[in-house]
């Protein structure tokens, strides 16, 4: 059992001394955690022909009761939308290869679900597609999830769907009710289908126009996107008139990328640049990330890198829930004193000051390769060892702990934590 020895490290390198300003300001409330699909950061407060792309999702980030992550990125692989599931609930990261939710999904886990069951949270997820559809069945009965609300539990027919299934705003409308039975405080999870690859949509369906590029994917990707953002617009409006609006904290992530790199030409015309670097390509993995907390007046924009791996310990801490036992490696996103860096799943990374994309070394704000043998005094300060490789030891760091996650879940290692944590037994 190597997890006292994990448990060590993370001890020395993830948790921290330092409580949030925001510790328990939503103790008690319900949580509405929606996932939008496919959706990436850069058409937030983004135009195409002329149109805003997003204009609730960009409104919503002025409302003063929302924060909005403009630096937070997905660290997805394979698993897709369920690695992002797989992240946000344990704060563990997805595998290198397959989809953890098929090949671990009986192991012990000691995810969010669990743990705000255990404060009294019934939970529920809603996701109109077939309920097997990653395993999804089975891992929610393994995470704890009272119950799914799969595609049966939905009325879908010809006319109210498209592509993957049942569209956003029949979606959620036919959700209400059964938020509005639920046993409170729930702790609810919404995944939306209709902004996915090949994002069809039908033309009265479409308020903006596509983009017009060699890329029939990222034209279409547009007026879905716009879909989505109406499709969320109106759920806010129906959770206030069914008065679940008040008393929740409503979350919203975006799962992962939507535009793969097959279409580095079409985004780079869209984007007006040369060509998408690696650097470019790192950039473009983050997902818009908010957290809106109705009746508190505080929100702001923030800069800081976060990732999906903090989502956890920053719900547990907004909700007022101690995880002083539990293992994870991701920091609450509103302390100071955190890792300073994001690591993805192919060990690049992403640090305060640095980009690390395949093997090369970038300076984050500018873009601009590091000149190795510079020998800089910043580049000595932050590498400490003196090298000229200020990249090095944060991605040694990465690789361990993408190693130490990967033996946890390969070894069902938390067989051996109970709700007071590690057992060395
Ligand atoms: C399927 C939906 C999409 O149920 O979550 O999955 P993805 O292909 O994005 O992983
Ligand atoms: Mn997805």
């Amino acid at each position: 059992n190597e997890l006292p020895a994990i448990n060590d490290y993370v001890d020395e390198e993830v948790r921290k001394d330092e409580t949030s300003p925001l510790y328990g300001i939503a103790e008690d409330k319900n949580v509405i955690f929606i996932t939008l699909e496919s959706l990436q950061s850069f058409v937030i407060n983004n135009d195409v022909n002329g149109e805003e792309v997003t204009p609730f999702l960009n409104s919503l980030i002025d409302d003063e009761s929302t924060y909005y992550f403009e630096n937070f990125y997905h660290q997805t692989e394979q698993g897709k939308t369920s690695d992002s599931e797989f992240l946000v609930e344990n704060s563990l990261y997805p595998l290198s290869r397959g989809a953890v939710f098929f090949t671990h999904g009986q192991n012990d886990y000691h995810g969010l679900t669990e743990m705000l069951g255990e404060e009294g949270y019934y939970s529920a997820a809603f996701h109109a597609n077939n309920k097997s559809f990653w395993n999804r069945d089975q891992m929610y009965d393994t995470l704890g999830v009272d119950h799914f609300y799969g595609e049966e539990a939905y009325e879908v027919n010809e006319e109210n769907s498209v592509g993957w299934g049942l569209k956003d705003k029949p979606y959620f409308e036919q959700s209400i009710k059964y938020l509005q039975s639920m046993e409170e405080p729930f702790y609810s999870r919404f995944i939306t289908l209709t902004n996915h690859f090949p994002f069809e949509l039908s033309e009265e369906d479409r308020s903006i126009d596509k983009y017009d590029s060699g890329s029939n994917t990222l034209n279409h990707f547009f007026p879905t996107v716009r879909y989505m953002d109406e499709a969320v617009a109106q759920f806010f409006k129906q959770l206030k008139a069914a008065g679940l609006y008040e008393d929740s904290i409503i979350v919203l992530m975006g799962d992962h990328y939507g535009i793969s790199e097959n279409h580095n030409k079409a985004m780079s015309d869209y984007l007006d640049k040369d060509e998408i670097t690696p650097y470019d390509h790192v950039q473009l993995q983050r997902v818009p990330m908010y957290i809106h907390i109705p009746g508190h007046e505080d929100g702001k924009v923030i800069s800081k890198v976060t990732g999906q791996i903090d989502v956890k310990p920053t719900m547990l801490h907004l909700l007022g829930v101690s995880n002083e036992n539990d293992i994870y490696f991701g920091n609450d996103m509103f302390i100071e004193d955190r890792k300073g860096y994001i690591g993805l799943r192919n060990g690049d990374f992403i640090s305060d000051d640095y980009i690390s994309a395949r093997g090369v070394c970038y300076e984050r704000e500018t873009g601009e390769p590091v000149e190795q043998g510079e020998n800089s005094e910043e580049t000595i300060n932050i590498a400490a060892g003196k090298s000229d490789d200020p990249c090095g030891p944060i991605e040694k760091q990465v690789e361990t702990e993408l190693e130490l996650s990967d033996t946890i879940i390969y070894g069902d290692l938390f067989r051996f934590t109970d709700s007071q944590g590690v057992s060395v037994e």
